[in-house]
């Protein structure tokens, strides 16, 4: 496997140990330590990025704090010509972004260029015409003497930390930062130690289109040490993270000391619902697309595929001659279908499902192993189904996060709203049928913030996105981001 890695890319890479982007300056952390970020495909060192810890979150909040006074004070059509400029540039660099995406996370290109970075763009741009948008309302009081007139506005929270997962590091580093810029906000963000770079590029083309030095800073580092040192800094007005369930607890923890608002998603454990009047070959398609898009690491991943009897084995002969013929390789390969997971960890990880539900006796259609020959340095696992699949099995239950699809079979309707429903999560679902009303009532009844009929995996910024139940609270994207990175104030005139 060789890859030609452009130039501007070498040249980014070869100056990533100076990843602390604070007050529009990069520098290395102030201990001078460094983490080493592999290539997934290869297991071989892609480059090395500063280690910040608390010292480095102190100085990115000292300058969100200053930044953020002058971003407010800056009329709401010059934020959002800045945000519009970051916006264009952002798709002008949609092939950089991507390539070091690839080479970062591991996803094939064609999914980086086309998802990542393409609904990046649109996250900015959609939020560039928010500012000019949000206003307040007239209320209509009644003041107990004379009379008043009262009006709400929306105001800033002030310093709002990121921290981000690696499975959409541009992405969901957008996603969060986007809405928070556009309310009047500063941001700190911190990136997953596994995946630093885009997050960092973005600051980058940040300053370059303009947004005050400091406005948008980066900390890169361990989540015990820089993100743990962010999370509880008494100057961050919100915290808003994408990750495991364990650490949006200790995050929401934390925020008893500084009283942070806090916005979590959480993952989930979400069904896919083949009725047997299906388009089986659409249904067939989207079952593939929810679970191995990015190597199954995907927050909303459609992990849970019920199929109707009547179609069951029809669908899962498909499903297991389709996962036969995905290619696995490095992302930069323009044949690869699928790459591999982000890391060693997440590898053992996933193994340790796979193996656990052989166990408690699914049974493994294909896959479930890793990839050898070439791809044995890397993190590869072949694209994996397991019929069979029983509601307690763990495998049916737990985030597994990787390229391994459980199929259950249901007989009815009510039967598998119900059998859809007991899970802990609430992040997603799909639903296949050509019944108008059933999609309806089933999309209704089905505890999840999003619901896929005929379609999975779609996400667009005027649509909001996060869980119900143990999948988190607070919605990204739509306008729901945006109020939740403002605090309202209502102003009182005494008419009298
Ligand atoms: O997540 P963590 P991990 C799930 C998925 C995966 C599992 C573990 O099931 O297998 O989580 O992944 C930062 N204070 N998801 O261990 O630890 C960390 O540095 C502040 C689902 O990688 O939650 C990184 O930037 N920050 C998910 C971010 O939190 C802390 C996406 C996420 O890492 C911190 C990723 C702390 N104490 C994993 N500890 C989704 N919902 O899409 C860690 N971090």
């Amino acid at each position: 496997m060789t890859q030609t890695v452009p130039d501007d890319v070498t040249q980014f890479l070869s100056g990533a140990s100076q990843s602390i982007l604070v007050g529009g300056q990069r520098r290395r952390a102030l201990s001078g330590r460094t983490l080493e970020t592999l290539d997934p495909a290869t297991g071989k060192v892609l480059t090395e990025i500063a280690a910040g810890a608390a010292e480095d979150v102190d100085a990115a909040v000292a300058s969100a704090v200053v930044a953020q006074q002058e971003w407010a004070a800056r009329k709401p059509s010059a934020r959002g010509r800045a945000l519009a400029d970051l916006a264009q540039l952002v798709e002008d660099h949609a092939e950089q972004l991507a390539t070091l995406e690839t080479l970062d996370n591991g996803k094939p290109l064609t999914e980086s260029l086309y998802v990542d970075s393409a609904i990046a763009t649109d996250v900015w741009r959609y939020y560039a015409g928010s500012p000019t948008r949000l206003g307040g309302d007239v209320l209509p009081v009644s003041p107990l003497v004379g009379d008043a007139f009262a009006y709400s506005r929306r105001e800033p929270l002030g310093v709002v930390a990121a921290i981000v997962p690696w499975n959409f590091p541009l992405l969901i580093s957008s996603w969060k930062i986007a809405p928070a810029l556009a309310a009047g906000n500063a941001v700190v963000v911190k990136p997953s130690e596994v995946t630093s770079l885009t997050a960092l590029r973005l600051a980058e083309l940040a300053l370059e289109a303009g947004l005050p030095p400091g406005l948008l800073n980066v900390v890169t580092g361990l989540g015990r040490e820089a993100g743990r040192a962010l999370v509880s800094h008494p100057q961050v007005d919100k915290v808003t993270f994408t990750g495991s369930t364990a650490t949006g607890r200790e995050i929401l923890r934390a925020s008893a000391t500084n009283l942070a608002k806090v916005t979590l998603e959480l993952g989930g454990k979400s069904a896919n619902i083949v009725f047997g009047d299906a388009d089986l070959s659409a249904a067939v398609d989207g079952a593939l697309a929810g679970i191995f898009l990015n190597q199954g690491q995907v927050c909303c991943a459609g992990s849970r595929l019920f199929v109707h009897r009547s179609v069951h084995d029809e669908v899962v002969a498909r499903l297991v001659e389709a996962a036969r013929g995905i290619s696995l390789g490095h992302g930069l390969d323009g044949d690869t279908d699928m790459g591999p997971l982000v890391s060693q960890v997440q590898l053992e990880r996933v193994q340790g499902f796979v193996s656990g539900a052989v166990e408690e006796g699914a049974h493994l259609a294909v896959g479930g192993v890793r990839a050898g020959g070439e791809l044995s340095d890397g993190f590869f696992l072949e694209p994996t189904v397991f019929t069979g699949v029983a509601d307690g099995m763990t495998i049916a239950q737990e985030e597994v996060f990787g390229p391994v699809l459980s199929v259950l079979v249901f007989d009815d309707e009510d039967e598998v709203v119900r059998r859809a429903n007991a899970s802990v999560y609430g992040l997603a679902a799909g639903v296949w049928t050509r019944d108008l009303a059933r999609a309806h009532r089933v999309a209704h009844r089905l505890q999840a913030g999003t619901v896929w009929v005929n379609m999975y995996n779609m996400l667009d910024p005027a649509a909001p996105f996060g869980g119900f139940k143990d999948s988190g609270y607070g919605r990204d994207l739509g306008e729901e981001a945006l109020l939740g990175n403002t605090q309202t104030k209502s102003v009182w005139v005494n008419l009298d």
